[in-house]
């Protein structure tokens, strides 16, 4: 095909992103999705997915049985595998998807939840309906606030419920006509490992999964850190990964709702941080902690 372009018109270029990324990163920006291949081993998808029934085991028991998953709509759902099994990190804590996340969320990513989706055959999932990744904040941003991976332990094909997605639907308020989804809606077909990284605006559901095999995909949600975690991680981690370079920040340990301006004033006097001033003006002498 021929490169050429019209002299002077600008082009986009993506230089801070590592040469295997950058491909992706635009598909994300324009499309709203990528697929990153061969991201997790033969090994690690089977562990993880033969750990999965005992964790739905544990968390129906703990909610009072399925007809209460039933209720809530959280049939096939697991919650927070990696607090259980840390076998589930590793999905969670994926480098090229961390290089992504910062490109385009900042260098303070936060880890918003993760989730395992059990599309069994013949079953339908709460996924199902057309969907963003958080529920009624359909306002669009000039750049994503926050990415979701689904990593595909089975991979995903039209034979197991592969989910589909409206490509450029991150940017837009409304979603389309049925007649426009219909007729530009596109399968996310995926090998086993391979991870599906979208920006969580972009509309996406999972499809009915004809059989027979059961398929299960790890989804993790980062965003920046002004948007809550779904749940307090730093508290249910308890200093778990508190210093750890990469999980510590991921945990929400750095970001988490300090309990009082005092409490907000000392982290900062902590960091060695201080606003923007004016730089004619020698800065003032930082005082301890307790002066
Ligand atoms: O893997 C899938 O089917 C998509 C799951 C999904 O849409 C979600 O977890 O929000």
């Amino acid at each position: 095909m021929n490169d050429a372009l019209f002299p002077g018109a600008p082009q986009a270029a993506y230089p801070s992103v590592a040469a295997h990324l950058r491909l992706a990163v635009e598909s994300i920006e324009r499309d709203g999705w990528a697929i990153l291949p061969g991201q997790l081993s033969a090994k690690a998808c089977a562990a993880m997915r033969a750990a999965i029934p005992g964790l739905l085991a544990a968390e129906t028991a703990e909610i009072g049985g399925p007809e209460n998953m039933k209720r809530i709509g959280d049939e096939g759902v697991s919650r927070s595998p990696f607090l259980r099994d840390e076998r589930f990190v590793e999905p969670a804590a994926l480098p090229d998807v961390l290089a992504i996340a910062r490109h385009f969320l900042g260098a303070v990513v936060q880890l918003n939840l993760q989730r395992v989706v059990v599309n069994v055959p013949g079953l339908a999932h709460g996924a199902g309906v057309w969907h963003r990744d958080h529920s009624y904040q359909d306002f669009t941003t000039s750049r994503p606030v926050s990415l979701t991976a689904l990593a595909m332990l089975d991979g995903s094909r039209v034979e197991n419920g592969a989910p589909s997605l409206l490509p450029g639907s991150h940017r837009f308020e409304k979603f389309p006509t049925f007649d426009y989804a219909k007729a530009r809606a596109v399968r996310a077909l995926c090998a086993p490992g391979d991870v599906l990284l979208i920006d969580s605006a972009i509309f996406h559901r999972t499809e009915p999964n004809p059989g027979p095999d059961t398929r299960h995909a790890v989804v993790t949600i980062y965003t920046v850190p002004l948007i809550r975690q779904n749940v307090d991680y730093p508290r249910l981690l308890a200093g778990r990964w508190a210093d750890d370079p990469v999980l510590g920040p991921l945990m929400g340990y750095a970001t988490a709702m300090p309990a009082s301006d005092l409490d907000y004033r000392r982290a900062k006097l902590e960091r060695g941080r201080r606003v923007a001033r004016d730089r004619s003006v020698a800065p003032a002498p930082i005082p301890a902690k307790d002066a």
